[in-house]
């Protein structure tokens, strides 16, 4: 059969942080051949899958994964190979079973995932049809609006701004394309404004700028000034999405420290007390991970209080796992997951996340990592799962322009045929 998988190697390439991750290489029968490669985050939950890493303080810190790619080339490789690459639930199914732990910690969700990613290229090359289109159906023409992160702090910067990611969201544009140009012009505003007032233009991991600010609220007064020079209307062309990443600055369940900004401790009551006075004054239409993983009590406040006027997402909470999504549900935790491949660690796992949230009428965000490589599996994957937004950095770092770009070929490819809509 063409599309039988004959060959699967691994190898330790670098990401964007020059930190060692896994690289698959995948060929067929019919002489396709594609890679895949995995990224990796810094403010990882709790119950995220297993990133397997070797430990070895000789090299990379500890950091290598000559082990994952190991169980690339000695286990997961042998068993797929012979398999179908359109099997992919039965694939993974296969790969899931050989790891045999609940959160993927013999063989690594590194490992597993580059096979997984992997076998679903191989599949669509080889019958001839794009990736997003294989995973998403011949319906697949919404684009999603680019989220994008143009001021960064927390564990992704080394400034003193305690929120992690402050994402210029273009819900009022026509089309993708139109989409991305707002908001890489108010990328080019901000740093036109940090310059004119002394603060530093250098970037985070995810490309946003990471100048040290007084407090959090004047990260969003700068965003704002940014989309109004930039000729823009806050709210209307171009509103705002925060990510706390609150577990980071969380002291114990139910407390706060925003110790960057010297905002000092707050309990979760303040904290939402905090983001209703924000989501009253500021043009926010979601926010992520608004406190910590463990606090579901306070994230279910936060949800009664703001749930009806943005859009609540769990990060480190879900870990896009079916098993806390589901909690989340019955709970009313939130009304939207994160969706990161690597944090299940199979493809067919992360389709399950989305389908859960879309069943139960939540919104589904699909994210990059801020450890990333050039691969753009994960531009497909947004597109093919009709979610309409994606987050994937800024404006700056080819790493994170490889996924726009890679859905500004896809609309090219649909022309007047894509769909952008915001909700
Ligand atoms: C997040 C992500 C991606 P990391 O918290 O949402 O932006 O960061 O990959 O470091 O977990
Ligand atoms: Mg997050």
């Amino acid at each position: 059969m063409k599309t039988t998988i004959t060959t699967v190697e691994a190898l330790e390439i670098l990401d964007s942080r020059g930190n060692p991750t896994v690289r698959v290489m995948m060929g067929l029968a019919d002489g396709t051949s594609v890679s895949a490669s995995v990224p990796s985050g810094a403010s990882t939950g709790e119950n995220e899958a297993i990133e397997l890493r070797d430990g070895d303080q000789g090299r990379y810190g500890g950091k290598g994964v000559f082990g994952a790619v190991a169980n690339v080339n000695e286990q997961i490789g042998p068993l797929v190979v012979g398999m179908n690459a359109l099997d992919q639930s039965l694939i993974d199914q296969e790969i899931i079973e050989l790891d045999g732990t609940p959160n993927k910690e013999k063989l690594g969700a590194n490992a597993l995932l580059g096979v997984s990613m992997a076998a679903a290229k191989a599949a669509a090359a080889s019958i001839g049809i794009e990736l997003y289109s294989y995973l998403g159906g011949t319906g697949s023409r919404r684009l999603p609006i680019p989220c994008m992160n143009i001021l960064n702090g927390g564990e992704h910067a080394d400034n003193s701004v305690d929120f992690q990611e402050f994402m210029a969201v273009p819900i009022g544009a026509a089309r993708f394309s139109d989409g991305l140009r707002y908001v890489a012009e108010t990328f080019h505003m901000l740093k036109k404004i940090l310059t004119s007032r002394g603060l530093a233009t250098s970037v985070g991991d995810e490309g946003g700028f990471a100048p040290d600010l007084s407090s959090n609220e004047e990260a969003m007064e700068l965003i704002i000034e940014a989309i109004e020079k930039a000729g823009y209307l806050p709210g209307k062309d171009i509103a705002i999405g925060i990510d706390s990443a609150a577990t980071s600055f969380a002291t114990g369940e139910g407390r706060y420290d925003l110790k960057w900004s010297g905002g000092g401790e707050m309990s979760s009551d303040e904290m939402i007390a905090l983001a209703k006075k924000w989501v009253a004054d500021y043009p926010i239409v979601f926010w992520e991970d608004p406190l910590a993983e463990e606090d579901w009590q306070g994230f279910a406040n936060f949800t009664t209080q703001l749930g009806e006027s943005i859009e609540v997402i769990g990060d480190d909470i879900f870990v896009t796992n079916t098993k806390f999504i589901d909690r989340g549900i019955k709970e009313q935790t939130a009304n939207s997951a994160l969706i990161k491949l690597n944090q299940i660690g199979t493809v067919t796992e992360t389709i399950d996340a989305v389908r859960m949230c879309r069943d139960n009428g939540w919104r589904y965000l699909i994210s990059h990592r801020s450890g990333e490589t050039s691969d753009t599996f994960l531009a497909d994957f947004a597109v093919a799962m009709d979610g309409g937004h994606l987050k994937t950095g800024s404006a700056s770092r080819s790493e994170r322009l490889a996924k726009y770009n890679r859905i500004l070929e896809i609309e090219a490819a649909l022309q007047d045929r894509s769909l952008y809509f915001w909700k």
